[in-house]
């Protein structure tokens, strides 16, 4: 199921970041994250455990960068 939810963000990374950052923060903290409830329809474990999964540095924000690049080796494995 989380892998789905990565799908769906990996397709459309950049709008749903910035639906979560809409104050243009150029990062994002699981609060935020949680907006994409209703746009993905998933349960808000679910968004914890992709930010958890995004978060690499584990410094409980989410830029862009992060947003999008593990995204990319997430496509390519
Ligand atoms: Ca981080």
């Amino acid at each position: 199921m989380t892998d789905n939810i990565q799908e769906l963000i990996s397709a459309k990374a950049e709008e749903l970041f910035n639906l979560c950052d809409k104050e243009g923060k150029g990062f994002i903290i699981k609060k935020d994250m949680q907006r994409l409830r209703d746009e993905l329809d998933v349960e808000s474990e679910q968004l914890e455990d992709v930010f958890d999964s995004l978060d690499i540095d584990h410094n409980g924000f989410l830029t862009l960068k992060e947003f999008t690049c593990k995204l990319f080796f997430t496509n390519l494995s």
